[in-house]
């Protein structure tokens, strides 16, 4: 991609990029040096051939970046899963604080492809006008995400899976800029009977054992690795399941695997008391019986539909390790957004400032990231984009910072954040998600493949619509302005189910200091979010 193809907002903020990285990367190439190993401008250089052996022991200058985001994935499902457990959790690091700042698909996905809030990328929700695939393309963000960053450090790009909400809009073949391998899911979330844009190509899947999106996901990713592994140049693989977003279909081979389990009933579960929450959750009503079973009936199906995720992580991990790449590669887990199912007497649902939908899995292993530990910070889905330029040997300009002092499990030489901005801006227009959240959805699809077990979708949410809300949650505190006016305020550390909203009772004081906080990140920018987040 040219320079000349870029906006010039978005040109504006490409120029920081580290091109003299680059510009080092393509001499040493030119010179006949042997890639990456080779690339840390003040490394000595390595003798010829001498890279497989020390690719085992330590990180080249850039190693390879695997990413896996799920979609709708909480963070206590993730708990369940074995392969992601025994590869991830306890070979790397727990970000027990990470959230996402706009818990809804289509804003996050932007927020983690430019590093931006809400407020700076404007994709505001998942359909257009306000937001989705097409917003994201106006606002001039495809020519400047982290993909072409990578890209243009030397890197091989390649995504596989959901890209944004409302892709490909009236293109199948449509290839985003920065990606040097192509595989979009067409069809939104159907697992069965879709297609996919396989490098301009509109490839068509059926109804068969061997069409499972998430198995075909897998194929065409571990096969990506098998094939980038042992190159020298680096790789940056971004790959997107839709599980365990409705309609939440296991592969055949998991029906059932999770028959006895039900959703998690903390304290929050069907709130005794929701006299202190703002409007609709004051009026939601309790949940009945046969509300329970649907919730729990779902929550057997997602965590049924995520084991052939979790499959994926094992068989990524094993061609990694099969490459002798596997000590060279960071890989991350994460998701989209959080998932309700019960608390605060949310049936379902997402978009939501509360724990359950705001804060997410985040797991990263990878050279010189101590195994089996817990980080406490607070990290944000602002980080991504900031912390693979920087494993990269590179900076991207973005809101977010560089998780990589947290991931050498070092304290940050400077100030870490002490709280994130939660946001879901007034948007014109109400997505189809949105809109769908009182239905059932996917029954009877495919064969009656997707769907099928009891209600078939996704339980009604119980709750009547969401307000727009901008937030503070800081490591102690929570703090909420609704566009209707209503207020919500918890104390995380004597509260951490958000059981009793203090937003009337508060001590005045500590009001005002949230209240400037929020203010502070609301409008802020690139330095000015940090400086903000960082304040004490
Ligand atoms: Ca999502
Ligand atoms: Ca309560």
């Amino acid at each position: 991609m040219s320079s000349g193809d870029v906006t010039s907002f978005r040109a504006r903020r490409r120029v920081p990029l580290g091109f003299l990285a680059s510009l080092s990367v393509f001499l040493l190439f030119a010179a006949g040096c042997s890639g990456s190993e080779s690339a840390q401008e003040e490394a000595p250089t390595q003798p010829e051939g001498t890279e497989a052996s020390q690719g085992a022991e330590e990180a080249s200058a850039q190693p390879n970046i695997l990413f896996v985001l799920t979609d709708d994935l909480d963070y206590a499902s993730v708990q369940q899963m074995p392969e992601i457990g025994s590869l991830l959790a306890k070979e790397g690091l727990s970000f027990e604080q990470a959230f996402v700042s706009h818990p809804v698909c289509c804003p996050s996905r932007a927020t983690i492809l430019t590093g931006l809030y809400d407020h700076n990328h404007d994709v505001i929700s998942n359909n257009y006008p306000s937001g989705g695939f097409e917003k994201f393309v106006e606002e001039g963000h495809e020519e400047n995400s982290i993909a072409v960053g990578l890209q243009e450090e030397g890197y091989q790009t390649a995504f596989f899976g959901k890209y944004l909400n409302g892709y490909p809009g009236g293109d199948p073949t449509h290839v985003p800029p920065g990606w040097d391998e192509w595989y979009g899911k067409l069809d939104g979330q159907k697992l069965y009977d879709y297609s996919i844009n396989e490098n301009g190509e509109e490839v068509s899947y059926g109804s068969e054992e061997g069409d499972f999106f998430t198995d075909v996901l897998s194929g065409q990713a571990t096969d990506f690795v098998g094939r980038a592994a042992p190159e020298d140049q680096p790789f940056f693989a971004y790959v997107a399941p839709t599980a365990p977003h409705g309609p939440a279909t296991p592969a055949e081979r998991h029906e059932g695997a999770f028959a006895e389990e039900e959703v998690p009933r903390p304290p929050s579960y069907d709130e005794e008391d929701v006299s202190d929450k703002p409007s609709p959750i004051s009026g939601a009503e309790r949940i009945t019986e046969e509300e329970a079973s649907d919730v729990d009936d779902y929550h057997r199906q997602r965590l049924e539909s995520m084991l052939a995720v979790d499959e994926m992580v094992a068989s990524l991990v094993e061609e990694l390790e099969a490459a002798g790449e596997l000590e060279n590669t960071y890989i991350f887990f994460t998701s989209d957004n959080g998932w309700q199912q019960g608390e605060h007497r949310i049936r379902s649902g997402k978009n939501r400032t509360y724990e359950e939908s705001a804060r997410v899995p985040l797991f990263v292993r990878g050279p010189g990231v101590p195994a089996g530990s817990q980080v406490q910070k607070l990290t944000l889905n602002t980080d991504f984009a900031p912390t693979f330029a920087e494993l990269a040997g590179a900076s991207f300009p973005a809101d977010g910072r560089s998780l990589t002092p947290l991931l050498r499990g070092e304290e940050p030489s400077s100030s870490w954040r002490s709280s994130v901005l939660l946001e879901k801006l007034p948007q014109e227009d109400t997505s189809e998600e949105e809109k769908g959240k009182g239905k059932a959805k996917g029954k009877g699809k495919a064969k009656g493949k997707e769907g099928k077990t009891g209600a078939g979708g996704v339980p009604k949410a119980g709750v009547g619509g969401e307000t727009a809300f901008e937030a503070v949650r800081t490591e102690t505190h929570k703090y909420v302005e609704y566009d209707n006016g209503e207020t919500e305020l918890y104390d995380l550390e004597a509260d951490p189910y958000e059981l009793e909203s203090i937003h009337e009772s508060a001590d005045p004081t500590l009001v005002e200091d949230l209240k400037a906080k929020l203010e502070a990140l609301k409008s802020c920018s690139e330095e000015g979010c940090r400086e903000a987040e960082d304040a004490p």
